[in-house]
């Protein structure tokens, strides 16, 4: 038989995996190949993605995924979070990227509200403002902006190392602020506008468009000269292609470092009611839209677990993690609700001094201990979570009936209770690694594999994932 396996690279804000996915009557079936950790890096001047390292892990598990089934991998797609990005001279990235957690953003939000309004960007552009959206960070760039030639998005950078191609795949574009919501091409006037050189924004390219083959010494290592095929190359929209429900009353949270939460539509909402709830409008796969809203998601545990146990391996960590959620759950009464959205949880640190200062300044009594603390947060999160998926519904006029939870979230089974119990609605939870099934089923489709409409593609991931559902209990 032809082979009927792809690889995903699927790199999140905390870890990243090479995942390989075979399809077999209508079921994929995965492979873990490689997961390692992936922590930024704070130097003199800033915090830092360790793009090398990254790129080391995503070559070894690639070569891991050709080593299992030789020869049988058709192509490789790659995805990671959004917004960030290096610039490139003659092939040459200048400087370290950086992490959308750096501070620096601040500068570049005042810089270009100095030349288009608020609501001049959210007209044009259609996302919520976050500080780190691209157009944010390139105007702190400066000069590098003058020299630059091309502005690769992160998983464009991976695909350009691998291949040679310098594209920007349409759904991770959309996220740079520099796309326009209603025709999804590059706002050349509105980049010029804020000082960023349209010459340097690449061709753009939808999922499922082959990029070229491994070349040099990437073949190398990986063994052979495998496609690289465009996915959603934004980890959201892979996560959004692998929601198990073929209606569309739905709304989800694609629950990793963040928590996204929203709904899929046909059409943009860029509204001033929908901007001053700060919802975006992400692009897709299949031109669909993301209509929703960034909560802050398990960054609040995991950072919590990190400023706890400083010294723990990643593997010691979530051996924890399962101990902390376990108390957590035996907490009796009522645990303080803070905002997770508030920007002051922002950048890594002290974050549970942070929800106890929160919670003390407005004269609420902060947990004592951690799985008090874990509690406050799973319940903070669950409540925001159940908000944002109101407001979404009310903002795009959406019936809803059901929340999907997917990603590492969905198997926080307090974190799924609560938030049925909180938002009234049921929600299904699954499957955990909804990124690198959107991502291996793109890759499928643009192969042949599988029917061309999502609903078939959500019928697959159905199909072949445990989904657990909860009802709500104790209606808040
Ligand atoms: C999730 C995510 C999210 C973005 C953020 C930068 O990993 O891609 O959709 O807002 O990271």
């Amino acid at each position: 038989d032809a082979p009927r396996t792809v690889a995903a690279v699927d790199l999140g804000a905390t870890s990243g995996r090479v995942i390989t996915g075979t399809i077999t009557d209508g079921v994929l079936t995965m492979r873990h190949e490689a997961r390692f950790p992936n922590n930024p890096v704070r130097t003199r001047d800033g915090l830092h993605w360790n793009l090398l390292g990254l790129y080391q892990h995503v070559l070894d598990g690639l070569a891991a995924a050709e080593r299992d089934a030789p020869g049988q991998i058709a192509s490789i797609g790659i995805d990671s979070w959004a917004v960030d990005y290096a610039l490139l001279r003659d092939g040459r990235v200048l400087g370290v990227p950086y992490a959308y957690r750096d501070e620096r953003t601040a500068r570049g939000v005042e810089a270009v509200h100095a030349v288009a309004s608020p609501e001049e960007l959210y007209r044009r552009n259609g996302l919520q403002h976050l500080p780190f959206n691209t157009v944010f960070q390139l105007a702190t760039d400066g000069e590098l902006l003058e020299l630059a030639e091309q502005m690769l998005l992160l998983p464009d950078l991976l695909a350009y190392w691998l291949t040679g191609a310098q594209v920007a795949e349409r759904t991770n574009a959309s996220t740079t602020g520099l796309l326009r919501a209603d025709t999804r091409e590059w706002d050349a006037e509105l980049a010029e506008q804020v000082g960023v050189p349209a010459r340097i924004l690449p061709h753009l390219v939808d999922p499922g468009a082959v990029l070229g083959s491994l070349e040099g010494e990437a073949a190398r290592v990986v063994g052979r000269d495998i496609d690289v095929v465009a996915v959603g190359s934004h980890d959201t929209a892979s996560a959004i292609v692998a929601i198990p429900n073929t209606g569309r009353d739905f709304a989800y949270v694609s629950c990793g470092t963040w928590g996204l939460v929203g709904l899929e539509l046909d059409e943009a909402v860029v509204t001033d009611a929908a901007r001053e709830a700060n919802f975006t409008n992400e692009g897709g796969v299949d031109g669909r839209v993301r209509f929703l809203h960034n909560v802050m998601g398990l960054w609040l545990l995991s950072e919590s677990q990190r400023h706890w146990e400083p010294a723990a391996t990643d593997a010691q960590r979530s051996s924890t993690l399962q101990q902390l959620l376990a108390d957590a759950a035996q907490v009796v009464g009522d645990v303080p609700i803070f905002d997770v959205n508030d920007p002051v949880f922002m950048a890594p640190g002290d974050i549970p001094e942070r929800i106890a200062a929160w919670l003390t300044e407005r004269g609420l009594e902060a947990p004592t201990t951690p799985a008090g603390i874990v509690r406050s947060i799973v319940e903070s999160l669950a409540q925001a979570f159940a908000e944002a998926v109101a407001t979404a519904s009310a903002l795009a006029e959406h019936p809803v009936s059901v929340i999907h939870i997917v990603g590492g979230g969905s198997q926080n089974t307090l974190l799924c209770q609560a938030t049925a119990d909180r938002s009234g609605l049921p929600v299904l939870a699954g499957p955990v690694e909804a990124t690198a099934m959107g991502n291996l089923l793109v890759q499928a489709r643009a192969h042949g594999w599988v029917p061309d409409s999502l609903a078939e593609i959500r019928s697959i991931v159905a199909r072949s994932t445990q989904i657990i559902r909860y009802d709500p209990k104790h209606t808040r």
